[in-house]
Order: C-alpha cells, then sequence, then structure tokens
C-alpha cells in the first residue's frame, strides 16, 4: 500500500487544491472552520516567502557565502501549519530544516544564515523574547527530542501546563526526520515524554529520505504507529496539506498543554531538494520520483485552494513582490557579513584550553601564512 492510500491518512486539501477531507479529517474539521480568510493569507504567504529564502540561501551556497545550506523547499506546508498552531508560551525545538518554523516565531534570517556560514556555534539566544521560545538547531539526529521532552517535564514540575488556563499553560513541540526516529534518543524521549506525560508534541516531517537511505528501510510499519506504542495518541497527515498539519498540530498542541499527555504526527512529505549541498539525490532517487511528488506541491495546492475561494491574483502578484524583496534583502545582509574567523572552529571544543586543540589551531595558522605567500 502506498501512503497516499493509507486509510489513516488525515487530508483537507487535495493535491489540485480542491476541498476533499478523508474521513479521518473529519474531527478535525472544526478547527480548519474556524481559519479567516486572513489566516489562510498568511498561510500561503509564508510558504511562498520561505521557498525565495531558501532558494536564495542554496544560491549563497553556490556563490561561496555558506558552507553549506539544507533546503526545506517542499516540507513548506508541514512546517508553516504546525508552527502556526503554536501560541506564543509554547516551547519550539526544530532540528535543522525548520527555517520557517524558526522565522515564524521571531528568529532572524539571518541568524541561519550566520550558523551555516560558520559563523557561530548557535545561531540565536532562545531566551531573548525576540526569538519565540526557538531552540537552536540541533545536528545530531534525534537529540533535540530528548532536550525537548527534559524541558516538558520541567513544565509539568513546574506546574505550567495542565492548569486549565490555555493563556498560561505552555506546550513543547518537538522537529525530527524519518531517519532520526530510529535513533535511541528519539526512543528514550517517548518514553519518558509518556511517562511524565510532558505538554509534548512529537512532529515528525517524513520526507521519504534520510540523506540517501529511503524511508522504507527505516520501518516495515508506518512511522506513526510506533507513538501508539509508546502510548500517544498518533496521527498521519498529508504533510503537502498545510490545513491539515495546522488542525492535527493544533489539536495535539491543545490537548497536550491542557495536561492531556504527548501526541505524536506524522507528516508525509517530500523533500523536493538536496539533501544539503554537499548532497547529490540524482545519485540515490528517480526524476519520475521528484516529478510525481512535484505534482503535490504544496505552494500550488494552497494556491490553488485560495484561488477557487476567489483570492485576486493582485494578491499573489503582492506576495511573491514580498518574497522576491524578502530573499533580496537576505542576499544584501549576507554579503555584508564580513570574513568568518577560522579560530572559532576551534573554541568552545572543550570548555577549558586543551593542548590538541591548540596545536591543530597552531597547525593551521601556518598552512594558510604558507597558502597566502604561495598566492602572492
Ligand atoms: C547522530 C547522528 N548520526 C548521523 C548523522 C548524519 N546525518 C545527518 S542528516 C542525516 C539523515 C537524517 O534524515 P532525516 O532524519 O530523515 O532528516 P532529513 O534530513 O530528511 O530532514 C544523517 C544520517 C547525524 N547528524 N547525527
Ligand atoms: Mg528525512
Amino acid at each position: 500500500m502506498t501512503s497516499a492510500e493509507d486509510p489513516a491518512l488525515i487530508r483537507v486539501l487535495a493535491a489540485d487544491g480542491t476541498f476533499a477531507p478523508t474521513p479521518e479529517a473529519e474531527r478535525f474539521l472544526p478547527l480548519v472552520e474556524s481559519l479567516t480568510d486572513a489566516d489562510l493569507e498568511t498561510f500561503y504567504r509564508d510558504m511562498v516567502i520561505v521557498r525565495a529564502f531558501d532558494r536564495q540561501a542554496t544560491n549563497l551556497q553556490r556563490q561561496g557565502q555558506l558552507a553549506l545550506w539544507p533546503p526545506s523547499f517542499g516540507q513548506e506546508a508541514a512546517q508553516v501549519g504546525s508552527v502556526r498552531a503554536a501560541r506564543a508560551q509554547d516551547h519550539i525545538f526544530p532540528s535543522y530544516r525548520e527555517h520557517v518554523v524558526c522565522t515564524t516565531r521571531g528568529v532572524d534570517p539571518i541568524d541561519i544564515i550566520r550558523l551555516m556560514r560558520g559563523m557561530t556555534h548557535g545561531g540565536w539566544d532562545p531566551t531573548d523574547p525576540k526569538n519565540g521560545n526557538t531552540r537552536i538547531y540541533t545536528l545530531v539526529l534525534g537529540a533535540q527530542t530528548l532536550h525537548a521532552a527534559g524541558f516538558g517535564m520541567g513544565l509539568v514540575f513546574d506546574g505550567k501546563c495542565g492548569t486549565g488556563d490555555a493563556e498560561t499553560d505552555q506546550a513543547v513541540m518537538v522537529y525530527y526526520g524519518d531517519g532520526a526516529s530510529s535513533q535511541g534518543d528519539v526512543h528514550e524521549a517517548m518514553v519518558f515524554a509518556n511517562s511524565y506525560q510532558t505538554p509534548q508534541v512529537f512532529f515528525l516531517q517524513n520526507n521519504h529520505w534520510a540523506i540517501s537511505v529511503p524511508v522504507a528501510t527505516q520501518s516495515r510499519a508506518p512511522l506513526y504507529r510506533r507513538g501508539e506504542g509508546y502510548g500517544m495518541p498518533s496521527f498521519r497527515l498529508d504533510g503537502n496539506d498545510v490545513l491539515a498539519s495546522y488542525a492535527v498540530s493544533k489539536a495535539s498542541l491543545d490537548e497536550a498543554r491542557g495536561g492531556a499527555g504527548p501526541r505524536a504526527i506524522e507528516a508525509l512529505t517530500y523533500r523536493m531538494g538536496a539533501h544539503t549541498t554537499s548532497d547529490d539525490p540524482t545519485k540515490y532517487r528517480t526524476s519520475d520520483e521528484e516529478q510525481l511528488w512535484a505534482t503535490r506541491d504544496p505552494i500550488a495546492r494552497m494556491r490553488a485552494y485560495l484561488e477557487g475561494k476567489g483570492a485576486a491574483a493582485s494578491f499573489f502578484d503582492g506576495v511573491d513582490a514580498e518574497a522576491a524583496a524578502y530573499a533580496d534583502d537576505v542576499r544584501v545582509r549576507t554579503n555584508a557579513l564580513g570574513d568568518v574567523s577560522v579560530d572559532l572552529a576551534f573554541d568552545h571544543v572543550y570548555t577549558e584550553p586543551h593542548p590538541l586543540v591548540a596545536e591543530q589551531k597552531q597547525w593551521l595558522a601556518g598552512y594558510e601564512a604558507a597558502f597566502e605567500e604561495e598566492q602572492a
């Protein structure tokens, strides 16, 4: 059975943008219906802007401005719907591809750029109110699920969830991938989250690939069922449908925040770009597969839905112009960032100075000096 035929799939918008909820989506429809036209337009705008940002950042890496870029191309609906479902007081633990999740919470895109340029080990201060309780990227697969579970346990111990006050109760949202789902950390996090009934949502973006390893290698059973094994209500949604992502995330976060314990969501989506700019996906997947997923594009789907509801051409033109200006601004600010300090690669390896690190740093300085002399 292909994922598209899974009877448990929660989907509101069909791939062509028609409103065609699956039976599993029925219970979530009141949340979809509560969205205003302005909300729907915001979802679309968020997705178009991050796609422009993502393309710009990919180009900047190609021009030598960034060391690396992990594209979010294709995963916009899963990310926008889920983050728009969070409340201001909630806590977000991203992996490394959740660019729009971070920017929606208030993180400056240039802070993600600085990280990928090699100028910082962190990127931003999660405790700075302007960053909307967004933790830094975690490149150690799955580790952030443990950080999130621990944070959730703290919320339980401090009585900061489940009091019944939706304005002050807090929840935790943690993002991870299909490959990371096989990491022991994720399973330990699920054990602790369920034992302590943390106010937490495990948001798995199944983009079908863990670099070159297909998701079929990760599991014989649909990944959402793993959550059930730990005792969590678990859902599988069409991750290219921003409305499904929003509604299921909202219901799950609200229930978790209210004291009902953790929830797991598997959003079926597709990484339309490379794993990172260091990867060449033509080595391990077919263009037929890529073309199939292009027909399920999350932005085209939402655009068709909005057009069907009568959105004006001027709205779409305005969003395109805004996205282009956003990406231009990122390029201008990136070009103004200045040199990367190579010393940074050696700082914070250990808390205290270490002779081996000092020796390596000295070796590099000598190598660079010799290189510059050779070029002169
Ligand atoms: C603990 C650990 N093991 C291996 C890696 C190398 N690695 C980086 S990304 C990746 C694949 C991750 O796939 P997935 O979880 O599906 O996330 P995606 O990149 O598809 O968003 C691997 C194996 C790592 N970063 N951390
Ligand atoms: Mg993946």
